[in-house]
């Protein structure tokens, strides 16, 4: 197959196709709007735009659930409309890629209506079907005791009609494919192979390290004994047949063409499972979205409850992934944002008006000074916010929505009082919420709903909007946008910083990141960023004292130009010097 590896210098700019530009007014983001925006991308500087699902879907997980994968949802537009989008983007020398969802479908796609129908479909196979089992006092269970992703529930749920229950990893209406089936897995690469002929640049891939499931469907060893439902995700991530039907769909398909791929997998660590994924000779995918760093500040087990996190942790998570992949060939991704996470600035920043911006920029120069293919997500151009003022009510997203009843449920069981006080899981979502990353894109400041509809939004904006929009941003130079725009033209231009070897410097240092990148035959970088609010001085340690002819290269602050034996930092000040 083709190997270029243009996705490697890429900076992909990830869309939340509902939530970001209405061209018709009907409240929902659409295909046109997105059109519309193509100038805007192509100022910042990306190079690849990925969409998040806008096939035919009930919408059930925001189109993580998928009823037709050949047919664009109507409420996005046609597909007429994704000819003339695909056309405009590659026109403007970009590419498109877009989101792939096979290890599970809708309840609605036709595949599972026909499963369903009877035990003796011939789709009865293509979902995993299994009876009941029967408790002693002669209580229906579900055929073993593994608890969904999505909360504490069972990832089983009960069909009345045919008597059996169906495996749902996620939410019940995302059943999910029997990837054991031959007859699956030949209609996934005909799905792929059928949007690669229609001139598509690649996929990431969801929930991929799930497709394969521990053979015998085991039962989780009891870690909670109040209830049936236990965690039990080493029995279905990276596990079984996985990396076989993986091979077998990239030779099928990605290989084929020019394609990139970024396989989701989450818990994979930064050891030989991860280069299982992505080292060329294995030819899976090209690279993964590592989840590290995304779970630093999570509960272990909890779905949305918030722990506080070090610096010094979150060093180690990125020197692990840094050096794992520079070490054995592999290729990182790079990515502190997506529409399942809060927003980077509100949870490894500072969201205080003072900080913010200043805050968004240093974390902007994080990211693109590390090794990998770098992923920005819509509004963090802008260092959006998450949403503060909102009552519980206002969240809509499904995770958020099931963390709020299964925390009062438990509490109810606890305390034996119908309405048991939750009013602090608001502590948690406006942490972790994936509402955060899912609030309309804020256009203009003095348009209503900023611009991002003229009619009713499908979701309510963060009301900060007044103050963070892409307007107001593009206008102002010193805004995180143009501070953005600038890192990536650095980039594009020094190779050091998308294949250089990573050196951390001073590792327990609580305050201040620091790093060495360094490439033969290129300039070497170093990166001193103050993860806090207050100003802080950092020794020099000797690894980086007798750097020759250090320079500064940019910063969101003004700085010296001669190092010194320390260095004095603003709070959330950021520094790349560049030496020879
Ligand atoms: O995410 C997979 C996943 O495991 C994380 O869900 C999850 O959304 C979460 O952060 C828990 O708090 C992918 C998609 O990105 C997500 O939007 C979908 O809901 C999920 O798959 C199911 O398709
Ligand atoms: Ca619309």
């Amino acid at each position: 197959g083709v190997d270029s590896k243009w996705w490697r210098e890429a900076v992909v700019y990830q869309i939340y196709p509902r939530s970001f530009c209405d061209s018709n007014g009907d409240g929902v983001g659409d295909i046109n709007g997105i059109i519309s925006k193509v100038p805007y991308l192509k100022d910042l500087g990306v190079n690849v735009l990925w969409l998040c699902p806008i096939y035919v879907s009930p919408q059930h997980d925001m189109g993580y659930d998928i009823a037709d994968y050949r047919a664009i949802n109507p409420e996005y537009g046609t597909m007429e409309d994704w000819q003339t989008l695909r056309d405009v983007v590659h026109k403007a020398g970009m590419k498109l890629i877009m989101d792939l969802v096979v290890n599970h479908t809708s309840i609605d796609h036709q595949w599972f209506v026909e499963s369903r129908s009877s035990r003796d479909s011939p789709k009865r196979d293509w979902y995993y079907w299994k009876p009941p089992r029967y408790a002693e006092n002669g209580e229906r269970l579900p055929p073993n005791n593994w608890r969904s992703f999505f909360g504490t529930g069972s990832a089983w749920e009960w069909d009345e009609d045919t008597q059996e229950y169906y495996l749902r990893i996620f939410t019940r209406e995302q059943p999910d494919l029997n990837w054991e089936n031959p007859e699956v897995r030949a209609a996934v690469h005909e799905i792929v192979n059928f949007w690669l002929e229609n001139g598509i640049d690649g996929f990431r891939v969801d929930a991929i390290n799930y497709i394969g499931k521990k053979e015998g469907f085991p039962d989780a060893e009891v870690v909670d004994s109040s209830t049936y439902c236990q965690p039990a995700m080493h029995l279905y991530l990276n596990v079984g047949n996985v990396h076989k039907y993986l091979r077998e769909l990239n030779l099928a398909t990605f290989a084929r063409y020019d394609a990139m791929t970024v396989g989701e997998t989450p818990y994979v660590p930064a050891t030989q499972m991860a280069l299982d994924y992505v080292h060329p000779s294995r030819n899976e995918f090209d690279m993964i979205f590592q989840w590290e760093h995304m779970d630093i500040d999570r509960i272990p087990n909890s779905l949305l409850g918030w722990r506080p996190w070090s610096l010094s942790d979150l060093k180690q998570i990125f020197n692990r992934w840094q050096t794992l992949m520079y070490e054995h060939g592999g290729w990182n991704s790079l990515y502190m944002e997506n529409h399942d996470q809060g927003r980077s600035v509100s949870r490894f920043g500072s969201d205080r008006s003072e900080f913010r911006n200043v805050s968004a920029k240093m974390l902007a120069m994080f990211l693109s000074t590390l090794s990998g293919t770098l992923y920005i997500f819509q509004g963090q151009e802008l260092g959006m916010a998450n949403v503060k003022g909102w009552d519980l009510e206002e969240y809509n997203d499904v995770v958020t929505l099931t963390y709020i009843r299964e925390e009062k449920e438990k509490r109810i069981r606890q305390t034996g009082e119908n309405n048991p006080d939750i009013s602090d899981l608001l502590a948690d979502i406006q942490k972790k919420g994936r509402d955060n990353g899912r609030t309309p894109m804020p256009w203009n400041g003095d348009a209503p709903n900023a611009g991002f509809t003229t009619g009713t939004p499908w979701m309510a904006l963060n009301p900060d909007f007044p103050f963070c929009n892409a307007a107001a941003a593009v206008e102002n130079e010193t805004s995180p946008f143009h501070f953005w725009k600038e890192l990536l033209r650095i980039r594009s231009q020094w190779k050091t910083l998308v294949y250089g070897a990573f050196r951390l410097l001073s590792p327990d240092d609580e305050r201040v990141f620091a790093y060495l990148r360094v490439h033969p035959g290129s300039k070497a970088a170093m990166v001193v960023l103050n993860f806090s609010p207050q100003s802080v001085e950092w020794q020099i340690p000797k690894e980086a004292s007798d750097l020759a002819n250090c320079r500064p290269v940019y910063g969101n602050y003004e700085f010296p130009a001669e190092l010194g034996a320390h260095v004095t930092l603003q709070p959330w000040e950021c520094r790349l010097y560049e030496y020879d």
